[in-house]
């Protein structure tokens, strides 16, 4: 019988989960989860890289949980664990700091985004050092595929790097993991900033769709969704903003971006706003409810990790150890 080819993929329980987490990653890793042994992490480690309450921090790691297997992810075919629950993974990264160079994560442009306002100086060693754990998050289970938006392609590469580096320099260890884009939905942009990408931390709601907002709230901040000059509906670089609806359109309704533009040919930007608000409250209506009903449960849920860390442990453990050994520490 021929093995399945390994995914890994995570989500950091960092904020509310929005359709850029749904389109660019989540809906993908269902699509894909019968062709591969998958590994879908919550990474709570992550997520320390800015401060968190830990109060919070506990209940939006088991809302993560929770929506991984509402959308559709099966804990039969995928291993859901948390980060923080496999120490290989704060291990690992350990070894991979000394193989990364200062220069090349001085180079990350997440970084440097997430640190434009704060500045440098207050940032934590662990932002810095993230892409340097989330090569050890993919590295440790030896994953072939790493299915990801649009906006994690830089820490990717890096990976590669590390994994090649350290072949090369200690002999083969790791497989160099490709990265795997979704063609629809890759890189959803916030509703009121169509320049920025949609994101949990952000500080304006209405920036970003929730998977669990309610439906009233979604058809709020869809209707308040900025647009562009003009009335013309069309994806084209001068109108990033209805670019961005079409887009959300074409990933939430599985049809190509060219056809919605024909139907809405002569129709204006407040028909598109509503019925994409209805796609949108239609599409995330069966998850959101299934969440609710799996966060009435917890203890379910926090058992179902808890089998997940054993099983990816099991994985994880002969990869760091043959690491180790490579490097003397056997
Ligand atoms: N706007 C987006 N469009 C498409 N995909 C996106 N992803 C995130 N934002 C978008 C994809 O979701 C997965 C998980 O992301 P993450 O939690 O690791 O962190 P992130 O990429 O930094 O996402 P956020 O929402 O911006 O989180 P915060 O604000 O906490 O940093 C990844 O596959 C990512 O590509």
């Amino acid at each position: 019988m021929e093995t399945k080819r390994r995914v890994f993929s995570g989500i950091q329980p960092s904020g509310n989960l929005h359709l850029g987490n749904y389109l660019g990653a989540l809906k993908n890793w269902v699509a894909i989860q019968d062709e591969y042994d998958n590994y879908f992490c919550i990474v709570d480690l992550h997520a320390l890289t800015v401060p968190q309450d830990p109060k919070v921090l506990r209940q939006k790691i088991r809302e993560v949980a929770a929506i991984y297997i509402a959308s559709g992810l099966d804990p039969e075919k995928c291993v859901i664990f948390r980060q923080s629950k496999v120490s290989g993974h704060a291990e690992l990264c350990w070894l991979l700091n000394c193989v990364a160079r200062f220069g090349e994560l001085s180079r990350m442009t997440q970084f440097k985004d997430k640190t434009r306002k704060g500045g440098v100086e207050s940032a934590s060693a662990g932002l810095f050092d993230y892409p340097v754990l989330q090569a050890a998050d993919v590295l440790l289970y030896n994953a072939h595929l790493v299915p990801v938006g649009e906006d994690q392609r830089q820490h990717l590469e890096l990976m590669r790097t590390l994994a090649r580096r350290f072949n090369h320099l200690y002999g083969e260890t790791f497989v160099v993991p490709e990265t795997m884009i979704p063609p629809t939905g890759a890189r959803v942009m916030a509703l009121d900033a169509p320049d920025e990408k949609m994101s949990k931390s952000s500080p304006r709601p209405g920036s970003y769709v929730a998977i669990l907002d309610d439906p009233d709230t979604i058809r709020r901040k869809i209707r308040r969704a900025k647009t562009d000059s003009g009335t013309e509906i069309r994806a084209v670089p001068e109108k990033p903003a209805i670019t961005n609806l079409l887009d959300v359109y074409s990933g939430m309704s599985g049809r190509p971006v060219a056809e919605i533009e024909v139907e809405y040919e002569g129709r204006g930007y407040g028909d598109l706003k509503k019925n994409l608000a209805e796609v949108v409250v239609e599409g995330l209506a069966p998850v959101r409810d299934r969440a609710h009903e799996l966060l009435d449960h917890p203890a379910k849920l926090d058992d179902l990790l808890e089998a997940g860390a054993r099983r990816a442990n099991d994985t994880a453990r002969p990869v760091l150890e043959s690491a180790r050994a490579k490097l003397g520490l056997d």
